[in-house]
């Protein structure tokens, strides 16, 4: 039995990965395709280098934890409350605002904007799903909403070496027992590996089993994770509205959720967001456009030598 919890760097070499170039070029149709059939889609380049710099900066100065299995994993959560305004700010990034409107057609609740820094040495975060089934209260009662979606900004160049995404396509879709939330898996036959540059977003359906590989690089590799869902489908409980906390222009206290809860708030992007957005400093805006061009793509079945195309065509 395999009981190792980490991907060794030889097995980095022979993972299926998606070629970068995939990404550039897709109509926003195809990218609506890969998040609801696949379970994830990458928007390369949502963030300028001037933006990234910025929230690196601000990032820096933020009591990150580690998490129980290694001290090189480290998070912080609400980086909205903290002096922070570049990293706030891409809570209503119009580019991802009006992708996420359009998927979900309907306005949006953000439930959480957490930092998170892989360091060199961490050894990867397992295959997990970021929801939470009803009932459970153990990453607060805003993971519980049934529609969520998490946009991974990365702030460093993602290659092999330096903790890629991993995710198992279509996971999120399955019946069975082995898709139990609860689960945590290594490896498994279907996972591809992602990288991208810094400035690139990787936004998941919470239900599919995704996570990260080892950082074996001996930089920094950093992420702005920013949670959101439609204003109707709410979570299992009331969450306390965040009132008495200061709040930028282009930001508000949710009002359709009252009541009191242990934990969270969540926040409205207001419907001037956009236009206000706009009128910020040049660093606050779009990087360059990508390069365009929809290649097909080749993985490798690590295990048979069988070599398959993804995405699917079917
Ligand atoms: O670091 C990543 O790319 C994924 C992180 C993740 O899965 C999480 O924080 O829940
Ligand atoms: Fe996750």
């Amino acid at each position: 039995m395999d009981t190792s919890f980490t991907n060794s760097r030889e097995s980095l070499e022979r993972a299926n990965r998606v070629p970068e170039s995939h990404w550039h070029g897709l109509t926003r149709a195809q990218k609506f395709r890969s998040l609801e059939l696949e379970g994830f889609v990458v928007i390369p380049d949502l963030l300028s280098e001037e933006l990234v710099e910025e929230i690196r900066e601000e990032t820096s100065r933020v009591p990150t934890t580690a998490v129980d299995y290694s001290e090189h994993q480290r998070y912080f959560s609400d980086v909205q409350w903290t002096d922070s305004p570049h990293a706030t700010s891409v809570i209503a990034l119009p580019a991802t605002v009006e992708f996420l409107e359009e998927l979900l057609g309907d306005e949006l609740i953000c439930t959480s904007c957490t930092y998170a820094e892989s360091r060199p040495g961490h050894p990867g975060i397992s295959f997990h799903t970021d929801a939470q089934p009803y009932g459970n209260k153990t990453s607060g009662v805003l993971t519980s909403s049934p529609c969520l979606v998490r946009v991974l900004y990365y702030l460093d160049d993602l290659t092999p070496e330096c903790s890629p995404f991993k995710v198992i396509p279509r996971s999120h879709v399955s019946l069975h027992s082995d898709a139990n939330p609860y689960n945590r898996y290594l490896r498994h036959d279907d996972e591809l590996m992602v990288t991208c540059r810094a400035g690139s977003a990787v936004i998941i359906n919470q239900k599919v089993f995704h996570g990260n590989f080892p950082n074996y690089s001996d930089r920094l590799r950093r992420m702005l994770a920013i949670a959101y869902r439609p204003t109707w489908r709410g979570p299992i409980d009331d969450v306390r509205s965040a009132t008495r906390r200061r709040w930028p222009v282009y930001l508000r206290p949710s009002e359709n959720i009252s009541g009191v809860s242990t934990r969270g708030t969540s926040i409205s992007i207001c419907r001037t967001a956009r236009t206000t957005w706009r009128s910020m400093p040049r660093a606050f805006r779009l990087g360059a456009g990508a390069d365009s061009g929809d290649e097909g793509m080749e993985r490798r079945d690590s295990s048979s030598g069988f070599r398959r195309t993804w995405p699917r065509t079917e």
